[in-house]
């Protein structure tokens, strides 16, 4: 049978693979085992991958000639397979070979991309802080807390009992008037002063009285660096037996000396305020320079600390307190004015324009 001329040899089969593996050496070579980059090793490693399916796939040479081994003379069957399977040995573990190289490199550049230098600097996250109005607003609440006033928190929308009549301010008093005040369609206004909260206070405590009440308030006012449409105010009032204009005058003296230092002087000069009688506008003595002026207090050794009196009867009335036996005082600082003095701030809108570059020099 070995004699027939249609019958296939071994030798053929090795031969037809032989012939059709003569670029396997030349292929596999060109894939180097380590790589100028990962992305390049990644890719040999793709190109590998088809060469595996070129030469051991399923529509390879030696798939084809594997099976042609039956077509042999089974007594040569042995012969073929074996020479067919050594060649497919080598074959496969010249690709696994190169495979494991590959991988081993990927798998380090990998690490060296993904690891982390922990001698690097932190990134740290920025924290949040207060905001300089609220830092004031503090340093005033401690101030006034400790010196026994409660701390009050009140609506800014409000109507025109609290707003004006409560607070003996008449009809066709220019304060009422909406290119002053912001009013709502439907008859509110915003408050434009924080002693609205007296006349609240005194209703829900009665007399006698001591309170603070920081909160905004809103006025028609064109801003500039001294104004805002919106802006802080501290409220006070203390409303007892026998309570003259001298406690009026040492408490706030008390205050300024607390808040810039004993040497601080108050001046008291007389004004005009619907709700208190009498009333007086409250100065502190420059604490940059002391008096012989300089440019925090515009030359003049004085800056404003806001307005100030005597609570007058006709508020205590509108609250239900009885005027024969209470007197009070009352006055309204403006926190804005204050913060900028100091943190000589040459202009107030800097406070709400939220720049974090600004605001965070208040940490
Ligand atoms: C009043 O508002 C009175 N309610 C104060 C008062 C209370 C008097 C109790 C008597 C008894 P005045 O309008 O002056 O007063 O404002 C007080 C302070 O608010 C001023 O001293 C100023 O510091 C601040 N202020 C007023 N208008 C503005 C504005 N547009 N922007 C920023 N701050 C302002």
């Amino acid at each position: 049978m070995s004699g027939d001329r249609n019958q296939l040899r071994p030798e053929d089969l090795i031969g037809a693979i032989n012939a059709a593996y003569g670029n396997f050496d030349r292929e596999i070579e060109r894939l180097p085992d380590t790589s100028e980059s990962l992305e390049a090793a990644e890719k040999h490693l793709r190109e590998l991958q088809d060469l595996r399916i070129k030469y051991l796939g399923k529509k390879s040479e030696l798939a084809t000639q594997k099976k042609l081994i039956r077509s042999i003379d089974p007594t040569r069957r042995g012969e073929a397979g074996s020479n067919i399977q050594k060649f497919e040995q080598t074959i496969t573990q010249r690709i696994v070979d190169k495979e494991q190289a590959l991988k081993h490199f990927i798998e380090n550049a990998r690490v060296e991309r993904e690891s982390i230098d922990v001698t690097l600097p932190g990134r740290r996250p920025r924290p949040g802080h207060l905001h300089p109005i609220t830092l004031m607003r503090q340093r005033i609440e401690d101030i006034f807390v400790s010196l026994g006033y409660a701390v009050e928190d009140d609506r800014e929308i409000e109507t025109d009992f609290y707003n004006f009549d409560a607070l003996n301010i008449p009809e066709g008093h220019p304060a009422r008037d909406p290119q002053d005040t912001f009013y709502t369609t439907d008859g509110f206004a915003l408050r434009s002063q924080t002693s609205t909260v007296q006349i609240h206070a005194m209703q829900r405590r009665g007399a006698p009285v001591r309170m603070i009440a920081p909160g905004r308030v809103f006025r028609r006012d064109t801003p500039d660096p001294t104004h805002n449409p919106m802006f802080y105010q501290v409220e006070g009032l203390c409303v007892d037996r026998g309570i003259t204009m001298a406690h009026l005058k040492g408490t706030l003296a008390e205050f300024v000396q607390r808040l810039f230092g004993l040497e601080t002087k108050t001046r008291f000069r007389p004004s005009y305020f619907p709700f208190t009688e009498p009333s007086a506008e409250v100065d502190y003595s420059c604490f940059s320079c002391g008096g012989p002026g300089c440019r925090i207090c515009k030359w003049s050794g004085w800056i404003e600390l806001g307005g100030s009196g005597m609570v007058h009867p006709n508020v205590l009335r509108a609250a239900n307190v009885d005027t024969e036996e209470f007197t009070g005082f009352a006055f309204g600082l403006g926190i804005d004015r204050t913060c900028a003095r100091i943190y000589q701030l040459d202009d107030i809108r800097l406070l709400f324009e939220n720049d974090v570059r600004f605001l965070e020099q208040f940490r």
